[in-house]
């Protein structure tokens, strides 16, 4: 329906955003107002002031402007949530077993969704601006993941699902592998009921995770997260945590794995986000041989590919460490002269691991001219942790 201006009603505005999201390929729709969720904001100051961000400094440094969506863009009155299903063809915790080979998330075994999702919204704010009102009347921003906005409280205040106990939205029917994208504006767009908690009395993500994430049903400590060890994290994972680390060379999948509601999720059908064949099982040995440009050209266009080649070997060298393979020392020796320090002493660690005691003892001894203090750690840990490694 037209106004008598003959741009679109608020009405029409809602179903004609919805019809280019559809064209767009996303699943899931709905419209909040834009101040639809005052409790996330404190809930997101407590959760920094408790540190459980780590060393995701962006955190802190936007948490003013994130906290509320009018708090980054005065204007905005409603912020229209999509979601696109990436459900995956197989479960992703069967790769998990194999320890010669590394466990890469769902979610990065494609393209990276983060440019597919911004050129979609950019497509579709561009399309319906002109519909909506007359020039320069109505203003438009589309965020994707690294913008300041709350997603999943602002997917639940549209309906897409609800903020399970493992912190992501869940949808009854789509399951947890959807990726959420935000288009705000500063029209009155009327919004969706919001999605209310179906997770009753389920905790079958809470006691799926390796490491323990969740202090409490609803809350995550980053710090703990094998995504943040993996994927965010900067400096070398914790000791304590490397072992529960396992196969997972990037991202996580368990605690969205374990979900009942995954039942009634469908396969993704953006074939651009389909996992390559290459990184469905890649070997570790294989991995572990790339160098800063076959790293670079394996990962292209892949959100692998952010991490950079440090991080990336840091976390298959963790990976290595904790195979039981001991024909894979041999693909941990070679990093023990790399430039990065974080390379050299995940290199160290995995050697620990899989080489008889007296063996990584002589292998110190050569290399007692290391410089690096943490590297150096790496290769004289506390007694107690080195003899618990080859238990
Ligand atoms: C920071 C971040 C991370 C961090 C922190 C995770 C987290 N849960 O916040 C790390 C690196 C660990 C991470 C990991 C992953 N992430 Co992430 N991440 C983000 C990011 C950029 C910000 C999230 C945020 O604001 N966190 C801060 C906390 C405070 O917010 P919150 O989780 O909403 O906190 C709520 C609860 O704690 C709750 N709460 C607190 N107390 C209580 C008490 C009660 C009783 C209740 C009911 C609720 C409640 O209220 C808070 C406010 O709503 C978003 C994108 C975005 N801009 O939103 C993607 C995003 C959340 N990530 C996403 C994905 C896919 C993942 C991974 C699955 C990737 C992977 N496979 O490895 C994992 C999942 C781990 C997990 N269980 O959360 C998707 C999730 C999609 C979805 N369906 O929800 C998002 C939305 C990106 C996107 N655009 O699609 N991520
Ligand atoms: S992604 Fe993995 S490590 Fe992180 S909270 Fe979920 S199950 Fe735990
Ligand atoms: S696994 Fe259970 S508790 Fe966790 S999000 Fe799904 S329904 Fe909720």
């Amino acid at each position: 329906m037209l106004r008598g201006s003959g741009f679109l009603t608020p009405e029409a505005a809602r179903d004609y955003l919805f019809a280019l999201a559809r064209e767009e390929g996303f699943d899931a729709m709905g419209v909040a107002a834009a101040d639809a969720i005052p409790e996330a904001g404190p809930r997101l100051h407590q959760w920094i002031a408790e540190g459980a961000h780590g060393d995701m400094e962006w955190m802190p440094e936007t948490a003013a402007r994130r906290a509320a969506p009018a708090n980054m863009w005065p204007e905005v009155a409603s912020v229209l949530m999509l979601g696109l299903n990436y459900g995956p063809d197989q479960d992703p915790r069967a790769i998990l077993a194999e320890r010669a080979r590394g466990a890469i998330s769902v979610y990065a075994q494609g393209d990276d969704y983060h440019e597919l999702i911004k050129g979609k919204l950019k497509r579709i704010a561009s399309r319906f601006v002109p519909r909506a009102g007359a020039a320069g009347t109505v203003e438009v921003k589309v965020f994707v993941d690294t913008a300041p906005l709350m997603e999943k409280p602002l997917a639940q205040a549209a309906g897409l699902g609800w903020q399970g106990k493992h912190t992501n939205l869940v949808s009854r029917d789509k399951g947890s592998w959807l990726f959420l994208g935000a288009i705000a504006t500063n029209l009155a767009l009327p919004p969706d009921a919001r999605e209310t908690d179906h997770c009753g009395s389920c905790r079958a993500c809470l006691d799926a995770c390796p490491t323990n994430a969740f202090p409490a049903p609803y809350q995550i400590d980053a710090r703990r997260c094998i995504s943040y060890l993996t994927i965010e994290l900067k400096g070398a994972i914790p000791r304590e945590l490397r072992p529960l680390v396992g196969n997972r060379i990037y991202g996580c999948d368990d605690c969205l794995a374990a979900c009942p509601w995954n039942k009634f999720a469908a396969l993704g059908r953006e074939v651009r986000l389909a996992a390559r064949e290459e990184n469905r099982a890649p070997a570790l040995a294989e991995l572990a041989r790339l160098d800063d440009a076959a790293f670079r050209a394996r990962f292209a266009k892949s959100p692998v590919k952010r991490i950079g080649r440090a991080r990336f070997l840091r976390n298959v060298l963790v990976a290595i460490g904790n195979s039981g393979e001991p024909g894979l020392a041999v693909d941990a020796g070679r990093h023990l002269g790399d430039a990065h320090p974080l390379v050299r002493g995940a290199a160290v660690w995995a050697l620990s691991r899989l080489l008889p005691p007296a063996e990584f003892a002589a292998l110190r001894a050569a290399h007692d001219t290391e410089t690096d203090p943490e590297v150096r750690a790496e290769w004289r840990p506390a007694p107690a942790e080195h003899a618990g490694a080859h238990a």
